[in-house]
């Protein structure tokens, strides 16, 4: 059979799709291709810089849904289905709610979802396909057989960072995440020594392992950096806060190549900690002391701050973005709290009347990346999205790049590192604030020229304290000044 696999894309950037610069390799479509029988003839499209081929004659089409994605991927299915070819959707989001993706495709394929693929794909040769693929259960705490096929991408471009998995669930419940429900509340890894033979065999030296948090099982991931040691790779991954705890498991990931983590400190006010069923990020210490210690090894960090919890205020939101910036972190993501179906989260929101855009916000006409899809406690919907704007724009100017270039333990401590930091810093502060305001799906839009966010003009406005935006103030006023003074100038004269 001719197999299409479609990564889709978000949406559109004044009417036009988004192109986004740092895009990676969709991993996902590596781990299907994977358990794909070699019989069947399988092609990649990603439609983040990809034309959709509607008119080829392909007898499957498989569809990847995200919550932001989902809007996009619906109108691609109707596209295929339109045409009389069977379309088969699955992902985080049709994991979430089967119901709504049902009614765009053939068939679901349900949670982790490679064994049940090759059920599908023999089943559509069979002419039994059956609407919903439920994925499988696991058997124990191994996972036993995935085959990371990256021939899909060749000739695509992508950041140079090969994905891999070494782990999938995680074993926190945070209030706010749908990864509890994905996996059915398991937690399972593979076996190390297979992950680092793909690495080797391939060939690829710069990796992100794209799990939810890689030292969820301490001893197994020790292992695993063991069996990296020998690759001398660089790799970087999302990790909780606990391996400061473990000095084996910080020297482990050291000498096996860790580069620098995602960290989720998610809220400085322990309150909101707890009621995001998060309290272990404090048990290690202060977030000051505990972002020394990694300092001190010299880890890049990338931390993530959830911004809009029930304790936040203006105040706190900008004296957490005040704290980010004295800490020179590589990276930093302000991310606005979402509500996600399948959540506590969701559920709590709905049940104290709290969500907006009828509870669908992925869906809605009115809804724009960026914006909030439920009712904070202490400040508007409209307040929450601009102070996540503001955080973004006061942690990427020029200047606040540059500062935190210097920070000698981590950021600029080899050539590699100050690379490797000026070649991404730039990058996504450019596409976070493309996509700020972006329409989620193209339906509807593709015509309207202009579909900026009212909060547009935020992104231009004079960020307090900062650097970069009052010498552009300045340059602006200069120039104000001695445009007025010449006509006036002109007009005495005349
Ligand atoms: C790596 C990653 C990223 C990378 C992007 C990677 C890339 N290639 O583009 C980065 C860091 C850039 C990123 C960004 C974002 N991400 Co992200 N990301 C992840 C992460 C950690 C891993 C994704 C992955 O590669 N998984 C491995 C593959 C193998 O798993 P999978 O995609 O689930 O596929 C399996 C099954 O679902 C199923 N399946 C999936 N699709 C299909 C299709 C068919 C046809 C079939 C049969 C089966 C099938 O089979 C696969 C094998 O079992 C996930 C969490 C996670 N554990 O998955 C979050 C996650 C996907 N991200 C998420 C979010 C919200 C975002 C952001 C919006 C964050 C933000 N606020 O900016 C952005 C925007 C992403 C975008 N669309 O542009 C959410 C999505 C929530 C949801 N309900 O949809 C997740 C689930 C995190 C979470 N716990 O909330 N992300």
């Amino acid at each position: 059979m001719r197999v299409l696999f479609v990564k889709p894309n978000m949406g559109l950037v004044d009417g036009k799709p988004y192109h986004d610069r740092g895009r990676m390799e969709p991993l996902t479509f590596a781990v299907l291709k994977g358990f794909t029988p070699a019989r069947h003839q399988v092609h990649l499209c990603d439609d983040r810089f990809e034309a959709v081929p509607y008119d080829e004659p392909w007898d499957v089409v498989g569809i990847n849904t995200e919550i932001y994605t989902a809007r996009r991927a619906y109108e691609i299915a109707d596209g295929f289905r339109s045409r009389g070819v069977k379309v088969v959707l699955g992902g985080y989001h049709t994991s979430m709610i089967p119901e709504e993706s049902l009614l765009h495709a053939d068939a679901v394929a349900l949670h982790d979802a490679d064994a049940v693929w090759t059920d599908i794909l023999r089943d559509i040769e069979d002419g039994q396909l059956r609407t919903t693929y439920e994925g499988v259960e696991y058997s124990g705490p191994e996972l036993h057989g995935i085959r990371t096929d990256w021939s899909v991408f060749r000739g695509k471009s992508y950041l140079p960072v090969a994905l891999t998995q070494f782990s999938r669930g995680c074993p926190n419940r945070c209030e706010y995440c749908a990864t509890g429900n994905l996996y059915c509340g398991a937690f399972v890894h593979r076996p190390p020594k297979e992950v680092a033979a793909e690495l080797e065999r391939d060939g690829r030296r710069f990796v992100f392992f794209a799990d939810d948090n890689i030292i969820a099982n301490i001893p197994a991931a020790k292992n695993l950096f063991r069996e990296l040691i020998p690759l001398n790779l660089r790799w970087t991954a999302q990790a909780s806060l606990n391996f400061v705890a473990d000095p084996e498991l910080m020297d482990l990931m050291l000498r096996s190549g860790c580069a620098g983590l995602v960290v989720g400190f998610e809220s400085r006010d322990p309150r909101n900690l707890a009621s995001m069923n998060k309290r272990g990020n404090l048990a290690h210490g202060s977030y000051d002391d505990v972002v020394e210690r990694i300092r001190s090894v010299g880890i890049m960090l990338w931390s993530a701050f959830l911004l809009g919890y029930d304790h936040d205020t203006v105040e706190s939101i900008r004296e957490t973005v005040d704290w980010v910036l004295s800490k020179k972190f590589a990276f930093a993501a302000f991310n606005v709290l979402m509500p996600y179906p399948s959540t506590p989260f969701y559920a709590r929101m709905q049940a104290e009347g709290r969500l907006l855009y009828d509870g669908k916000w992925w869906l809605h006409d009115d809804y724009r990346f960026g914006y909030t899809g439920f009712r904070p406690k202490n400040m508007s919907p409209e307040r929450l999205a601009e102070l996540g704007l503001e955080a973004r724009l006061r942690h990427n100017t020029m200047f606040q790049i540059l500062r935190r270039a210097t920070d000698r333990k981590t950021n600029c401590k080899d050539p590699w590192s100050l690379l490797t930091y000026f070649a991404y810093n730039p990058l996504f502060r450019d596409e976070m604030l493309k996509k700020h305001g972006m329409t989620l799906g193209y339906r509807g839009f593709e015509r309207s020229a202009s579909t900026s966010s009212p909060l547009d003009w935020f992104k231009h406005r004079v960020v307090p304290d900062d650097f970069e935006a009052l010498f552009l103030a300045a340059g602006r006023r200069l120039a104000t000044g001695l445009t007025n003074r010449i006509r006036s100038g002109r007009s005495r004269d005349s």
